[in-house]
């Protein structure tokens, strides 16, 4: 999944593709590289960041996702990247054939669509909400909690009518988390693969790599992402939502094709 950040202020590359051609250029390069669906969002969600009203996130996404509709092949899904059910429906009118909510479907709006239109979904855990997520994060068991967090959501999107092996869960790599509870995580993904949900992950250029790899720029973490992505395939990790799709994508493949049982 290729992150397509349509907004002036995201932490690794706000600004770069809020001009209409560029982010249609943008797109198209992912797919180049190798992405399967492009996540189209319209609100950082960055720690500190303000919500966005949904009439300023539709004006950000419904056109670029219809001018993409038109132009990519079927194959490759169209996400969108919102917690608000406005958005989301506005999106899928436009063309958006995948919900990507941070939020785990605090607005119930966000579950009856998935189930309305049969769309694959995503659930994220988040602790607060991004305004203050990062101030004081505390668990007693993080695992156990996200955990049990992603089953309760998903059980809600199964009772709205949203198929089982539609429901993406995400533990949500820095929203609420520090640093050790994000290391926890990620050593626990192969627990979140025995749920039986398909696993999606987002750990791409994240503040939690800077400090092991002491890099200060988010986009030096390529190759931090990339170690993130060849370990989740090992765990069972279906799907990475990562800026930078062709070393990820490599690194996947790589990852897939050792991990896979050999024929001869
Ligand atoms: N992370 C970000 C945004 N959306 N969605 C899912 N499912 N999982 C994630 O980990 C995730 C996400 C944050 O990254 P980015 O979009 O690059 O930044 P910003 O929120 O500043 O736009």
């Amino acid at each position: 999944m290729g992150v397509l950040n349509v907004t002036p202020d995201s932490f690794s590359d706000g600004g770069l593709f809020t001009r209409h051609e560029a982010a249609l250029a943008h797109a198209r390069q992912m797919v180049e590289e190798g992405a399967d669906v492009i996540d189209v969002g319209g609100e950082s969600t960055r720690p500190g960041s303000q919500p966005v009203p949904a009439e300023e996130q539709k004006r950000r996404v419904v056109g670029v996702i219809a001018a993409l509709r038109k132009e990519l092949p079927e194959a490759v899904r169209l996400s969108v990247d919102t917690t608000l059910s406005e958005v989301a429906e506005a999106a899928i009118d436009a063309g958006a054939d995948m919900l990507n909510d941070i939020s785990g479907g605090r607005d119930p709006g966000i579950l009856a669509l998935a189930a309305r239109h049969g769309l694959p979904l995503v659930l994220m855990h988040m602790q607060g909400t991004p305004v203050t997520m990062q101030d004081n994060p505390s668990y007693g068991d993080v695992v156990a909690e996200v955990e049990d967090y992603l089953l309760d959501r998903a059980r809600a999107a199964r009772k709205a009518g949203v198929p089982a092996e539609g429901i993406f869960i995400d533990p949500g790599i820095g929203f609420g988390k520090t640093y050790e509870h994000n290391l926890a995580l990620l050593r626990a993904l192969p627990r979140f693969v025995a749920t039986g949900y398909p696993i999606l992950l987002g750990t791409s250029r994240k503040r939690f790599m800077r400090s092991i790899c002491r890099e200060s720029e988010p986009r030096a973490l390529t190759g931090a992402t990339c170690a993130t992505t060849a370990l989740g395939v090992e765990a069972g990790v279906r799907m990475f939502r990562v800026h930078d799709v062709r070393p990820n994508r490599q690194a996947a493949d790589v990852a897939w094709t050792l991990a896979a049982p050999t024929t001869s």
